[in-house]
C-alpha cells in the first residue's frame, strides 16, 4: 500500500473533521438566525473577521495566547506522529511485511519517534506553561514576551522542515502522470527519513536521501526555538514572581518546568552542535562521523548527552503536573514538598551523567561502563522518591475519581513498571540480553506514554474550567481516562513481555509464533488511539457545548485550603466580568495540613536537642506501657505452653552474648521500649493523616510476622495455631499500648502548645 498517501490521507481527514466540527458547532451555537440567507455584508464581515483574528493570532505577545498556539502546534504534531504510530502497529498485525515495505516500516518508526519527542512533547509542556506559569507564580507575562513569540514562530517551519518531505512526496506522485520525470525530480527525490530516530552514524552520514539534510536543519531549529523558550522560562520563575511567592513556597509546577528549562539550556545548544557536524559530514567531507576520523561512536555520545536529558526534560513537567493535579482530588496537601523539589533537581543533575547506558552493547571499556551502571541505577533513588511521596499524599484521603484522578493513579502505575523495568536495563549483563528487543519498547513507552500525555490530558481536564469558562463532559471524559489507562497498559506491557522472549524491535517481519502477542498490542494501541480521539472531540465539542461554569471555585478547592493563584486569577477574572459572587465552600478543613498540630515529631519547634530528647521520651513512655500489655500476652503463650521462652536466648546469641534466655528477654524488652517505639514514630509521620491508633494495629501486625518467624520452634498443628494467635494478638496489644499513650501525650502536647494547659 501507498503509506505516504495513507499518511497524508488520515492527516487530512482529521484536519477536515476537525475544521468542519468546528464550524458546526459555532455555527450552531450561534445566536439563531431568522432562516434566510447570510447577505453579502455579513460574509463580507465575516472575512474581515477572520483577517483580524489571523492578524491577532500571528503577532500575539501573551503569554496565555502563544500557550494555546503552543497547545494546538503540539497538539496536531502529536496525532501526526499517533498517525506513524497506529500504521506501525497495523503492519505489525501480520508477521510478513505485508501492508507496508520494510523501508516504510524503518521510515515510519523514525518519524514517529522523531516528531513524538521534539515537536509533541516539549510544545505542549511548553504551552502549558507559557499559560499558566505566569498564573502560578503571579507574573504579568513572560519576562520576554516577544522572545517568546519568536520561540514559537520557529517551530512551524522546523517541523515543515523535518517532515515536509511527505507532501512533497505525494505532491510527486499526484504529479507524476502528467509531468515527466525530469520534470517533477525534486518532488520525487525526497523521501521519508528512515535511519532510526537516533540518526546513528555511519548510516545517517551515508544515506543519500535530500530529505536527510532538511530534517537536520528542522531539528536544528527546534533546539534553537527550545532554547529560547528554556532561557525566558528561568528568567521568568527567578524575576517575574509576585512578593508573596518564594523559594520555599514557589508551587512544583513552575519548580519542574525551572529544571527542565535548565536541563534544555544544557542540552540543546550540544545537540545543535552534533548535528551541525553531522551535516558537515554529509555535505562537506569533513569527517567527525567517519570510521577514519571521530568514529561513529563519537555520534552516539553526542548525541546521548543531549539525549538523556532530554528523556528527562520531557519527564519533569509531566511529574510536576501530578504534584500539582493529584492533591487537589485527594484533598491533602503534597507530601514532602522540599523532597519532590530536591529530587526533580537530582534527577536533573543526574540525567548528565547516565547516557552511556545507552552505549552498553557497543563495546566501551569495562570500567566505563561499569561506572555508568552505577549512575544509572543510582538515578532511581530521586524517581522512587517522588512515587513514595505521591502514594503518600493519597493514604487517607478524600479521593475523588474525576477523569484527572483516574489518569493520575493510572501514571503513577505504568510509571512504577515503566520505572522498574529500566532499573532492570541500567544493569549491563541485562542490557546485553534486552538491548533492541521489544523489552526498552515497553519499557520506555510505559513512561513516555504511561505519564506524559496522561498528565497533559489531566491538566487539560484540571484547568479546562479556567481556560474556557466551560465544562467538559465529564462522563465521557472518565470513560476516556479508563480507556486510555487500560489501553497504554495492554500495549506495552504486552511489548514487555515479547521483548523478554527475546523478540528484535524495529523490524517489520517477525517469526510466526509472536502474531497473538503482536496483536494483542495492537488492538491495545488502537484502543489509546480511540481514547485519543475522544479526548479531542469532548475539547472540541464542550468549548462551544459545555455546561457554563457557574462557581469562581469549580473544583470546591477552598473547602481544603488549595485555592492556589491560578483560580484566584480565575476568580478575580469572573467578579470583574461578570460580577460574580466568589464562591465560599460550606465546610472549611485543613488539608491534614500540620497547621494547628505541633510542629515537629510530637512536639512543638525547638533545638534538635529539645526534640530528640522530648521525642525519645514519649517513644520510652508509650514503648514501655505496649512492652507491658505484650508480656501479659506473650506470658500466657508460654504458659499454655506455645512459646518457647527457650527462644529468646536467641536474641542474646545474635548479639553474640550466649544463649541466655535471661539476656535475650532484657534485649527484648529494651527493643519494645526504645528501638520499635521510635520507628514507629518515624512511620507515623510517613504517613500522616491516618489515626495514629490504626497506624498502630497496621504496625503491629506488620512486627508480628517478623516475630512469628524468628521465635518459631518447630510447633505445629493446634500449637502452630495458638502460637501465631497469641503471636498476632501479643503484638496488636503492643500497638494498641504504643499508640494510646502517643494519642494521650500528644493531645497535651497540642493544648500546651495552645496555652491551655
Ligand atoms: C499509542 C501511542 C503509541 C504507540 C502505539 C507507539 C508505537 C510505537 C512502535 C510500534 C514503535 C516501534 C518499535 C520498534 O520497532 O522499535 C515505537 C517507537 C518509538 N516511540 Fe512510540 N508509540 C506511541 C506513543 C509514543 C509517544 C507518546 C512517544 C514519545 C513521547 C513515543 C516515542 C517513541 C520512540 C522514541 C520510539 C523509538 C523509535 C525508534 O525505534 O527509533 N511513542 N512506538
Ligand atoms: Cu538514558
Amino acid at each position: 500500500m501507498n503509506s505516504a498517501f495513507v499518511e497524508v490521507g488520515a492527516l487530512g481527514l482529521l484536519a477536515v473533521s476537525v475544521l468542519g466540527f468546528w464550524l458546526h458547532l459555532r455555527r450552531s451555537a450561534g445566536p439563531t438566525s431568522d432562516g434566510g440567507y447570510p447577505t453579502r455584508e455579513s460574509i463580507r464581515l465575516d472575512l474581515e473577521r477572520v483577517r483580524e483574528e489571523a492578524i491577532r493570532w500571528l503577532t500575539t505577545t501573551n503569554h496565555r495566547e502563544i500557550g494555546i498556539l503552543y497547545l494546538v502546534f503540539g497538539t496536531s504534531a502529536g496525532l501526526w506522529g499517533g498517525i506513524d504510530g497506529m500504521m506501525l502497529r497495523t503492519e505489525l498485525l501480520t508477521p510478513p511485511a505485508d501492508i507496508w515495505t520494510p523501508e516504510t516500516y524503518n521510515a515510519l518508526f523514525t518519524t514517529h519517534g522523531l516528531t513524538m519527542l521534539i515537536f509533541f512533547v516539549l510544545p505542549v509542556f511548553f504551552g502549558i506553561g507559557n499559560y499558566f506559569l505566569p498564573l502560578l507564580i503571579g507574573a504579568d507575562d513572560m519576562a520576554f514576551p516577544r522572545v517568546n513569540a519568536i520561540g514559537f514562530w520557529l517551530l512551524p517551519p522546523a517541523l515543515l522542515l523535518a517532515r515536509g518531505g511527505l507532501f512533497v512526496q505525494v505532491g510527486g506522485q499526484l504529479l507524476s502522470p502528467f509531468f515527466s520525470e525530469g520534470a517533477i525530480r525534486f518532488f520525487l527525490t525526497l523521501r521519508e527519513v528512515s535511519v532510526g530516530w537516533t540518526l546513528y552514524a555511519p548510516l545517517s552520514v551515508q544515506s543519500t536521501n535530500p530529505q536527510l539534510d532538511l530534517l537536520i536543519l528542522g531539528l536544528h531549529l527546534s533546539g534553537v526555538a527550545t532554547t529560547l523558550g528554556a532561557i525566558n522560562f528561568i528568567v521568568t520563575v527567578v524575576y517575574e514572581r509576585a512578593d508573596d511567592v518564594t523559594w520555599a513556597n514557589l508551587d512544583i509546577f513552575s519548580w519542574n518546568m525551572l529544571v527542565t528549562s535548565g536541563l534544555a539550556l544544557f542540552a540543546f545548544p550540544l545537540l545543535g552542535s552534533a548535528l551541525l557536524m553531522l551535516i558537515l559530514d554529509r555535505n562537506f567531507g569533513t569527517t567527525f562521523f567517519a570510521v577514519e576520523g571521530g568514529g561513529p561512536l563519537l555520534w552516539q555520545h553526542l548525541f546521548w548527552f543531549w539525549g538523556h536529558p532530554e528523556v528527562y526534560i520531557l519527564f519533569l513537567p509531566a511529574t510536576g503536573l501530578l504534584s500539582t493535579i493529584l492533591p487537589k482530588f485527594v484533598g491533602r496537601r503534597l507530601f514532602g514538598y522540599k523532597f519532590i523539589v530536591y529530587s526533580t533537581l537530582g534527577l536533573g543533575v543526574l540525567s548528565f551523567g547516565v547516557w552511556a547506558h545507552h552505549m552498553f552493547t557497543t563495546g566501551i571499556d569495562p570500567r566505563v561502563r561499569a561506572s555508568f551502571m552505577a549512575v544509572s541505577i543510582a538515578i532511581a533513588v530521586p524517581s522512587a522518591i517522588k512515587v513514595f511521596n505521591w502514594l503518600t499524599t493519597m493514604w487517607d484521603g478524600d479521593i475523588r475519581t474525576t477523569a484527572p484522578f483516574i489518569l493520575v493513579a493510572g501514571s503513577i502505575g505504568t510509571f512504577i513498571v515503566g520505572g522498574v523495568t529500566g532499573v532492570f536495563l541500567a544493569v549491563i549483563p541485562v542490557d546485553i540480553l534486552y538491548h533492541g528487543t521489544y523489552y526498552v519498547v515497553g519499557h520506555f513507552h510505559l513512561i513516555v506514554v504511561g505519564i506524559i500525555p496522561f498528565m497533559m490530558i489531566a491538566a487539560s481536564y484540571y484547568w479546562y474550567p479556567l481556560m474556557t469558562g466551560r465544562w467538559y463532559d465529564r462522563r465521557l471524559a472518565r470513560f476516556q481516562s479508563v480507556l486510555l489507562v487500560f489501553g497504554s497498559t495492554i500495549t506495552f506491557t504486552t511489548l514487555l513481555v515479547i521483548g523478554g522472549l527475546g523478540l528484535p524491535r524495529r523490524q517489520a517481519i517477525y517469526p510466526p509464533e509472536y502474531q497473538i502477542a503482536h496483536q494483542i498490542a495492537t488492538v491495545g494501541a488502537y484502543i489509546v488511539g480511540l481514547a485519543a480521539l475522544l479526548w479531542l472531540y469532548n475539547m472540541l465539542a464542550s468549548y462551544w457545548r459545555g455546561e457554563v461554569v457557574r462557581s469562581t471555585d469549580p473544583w470546591d478547592l477552598k473547602a481544603t485550603g488549595q485555592f492556589t493563584k491560578e483560580w484566584q486569577w480565575f476568580e478575580d477574572r469572573m467578579v470583574a466580568k461578570y460580577d460574580m459572587e466568589p464562591t465560599e465552600p460550606e465546610t472549611v478543613r485543613a488539608a491534614y495540613d500540620a497547621e494547628g498540630e505541633p510542629p515537629g515529631l510530637l512536639g512543638g519547634v525547638g533545638t534538635v536537642a529539645e526534640n530528640v530528647s522530648r521525642n525519645a521520651g514519649m517513644a520510652a513512655v508509650g514503648g514501655f506501657v505496649g512492652t507491658v500489655l505484650m508480656a501479659g500476652g506473650l506470658g500466657t503463650a508460654i504458659l499454655i505452653g506455645v512459646l518457647d521462652p527457650a527462644s529468646f536466648g536467641e536474641i542474646s546469641e545474635l548479639v553474640g552474648l550466649g544463649a541466655s534466655p535471661l539476656i535475650g528477654a532484657v534485649l527484648f524488652l529494651i527493643g519494645g521500649t526504645i528501638t520499635w517505639p521510635l520507628i514507629f514514630l518515624a512511620f507515623q509521620e510517613y504517613l500522616p493523616g491516618r489515626l495514629l491508633f490504626e497506624t498502630g494495629l497496621v504496625f503491629a501486625t506488620l512486627m508480628s510476622t517478623g516475630f512469628a518467624v524468628a521465635f518459631y520452634t518447630g510447633q505445629s498443628g493446634l500449637g502452630l495455631i495458638g502460637y501465631l494467635a497469641f503471636v498476632v494478638v501479643a503484638h496488636w496489644a503492643y500497638g494498641l499500648g504504643l499508640t494510646v499513650t502517643f494519642q494521650y501525650l500528644r493531645r497535651r502536647a497540642r493544648q500546651r502548645f495552645a496555652g491551655v494547659l
